[in-house]
């Protein structure tokens, strides 16, 4: 998806109109249609601009980061390593349990955010005696109540919180 049909798209929307376009008309539907996602439910705007949202039972973390790249989104972790810019966005999720973009898939017990930066470098909020890896296979993160907590990957009791830049 190209930024300039985005663009152009939103201002389109913000009249609360969706118009196709001739050409391209499939992808601008689609972007029309991912636009819907982001203007209607709980969306939390961060304190980096950032918009949030939860997609519910996503069916696991890969599943979770395909349902929010298909709304044009990406799973939520940037600005997480800082404290004030996570608390910004999550005093508004506390009451579900959703992936974030943070895991030791590569390294076990080394968590590393989706932008390759390590968890150690800034703000963590793990919950008591977690990290655990309990069993030998928890790789990936959820937030419940604010707190973390090392889960399985593929799991259909989570959600997953997305993230989407600002429009620039
Ligand atoms: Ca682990
Ligand atoms: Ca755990």
């Amino acid at each position: 998806m190209s930024v300039q049909p985005q663009i152009k798209y939103l201002s389109i929307f913000q009249n609360f109109k969706c118009i196709p376009r001739r050409i391209g008309i499939i992808k601008i539907t689609a972007v029309c249609a991912a636009e819907a996602q982001w203007l209607s439910g709980r969306v939390r705007t961060g304190k980096n601009g950032y918009s949030y949202k939860v997609v519910r039972h996503s069916g696991g973390y890969y599943n979770g980061k395909r349902a929010c790249a298909a709304i044009g989104g990406q799973i939520a972790h940037t600005g997480f390593a800082d404290k004030s810019t996570y608390w910004s966005v999550m005093t508004d999720f506390y009451d579900v349990e959703v992936y974030i973009g943070l895991t030791d898939l590569n390294r076990e017990g080394t968590f590393v955010w989706e932008n390759g930066v390590p968890a150690s470098r800034g703000f963590t909020y793990w919950g008591w005696y977690e990290p655990n890896n309990y069993g030998g296979r928890e790789d990936c993160v959820t937030v419940w109540d604010d707190d973390w907590n090392d889960v399985p990957c593929v799991s259909n009791r989570y959600h997953t919180l997305c993230e989407r830049a600002p429009a620039s």
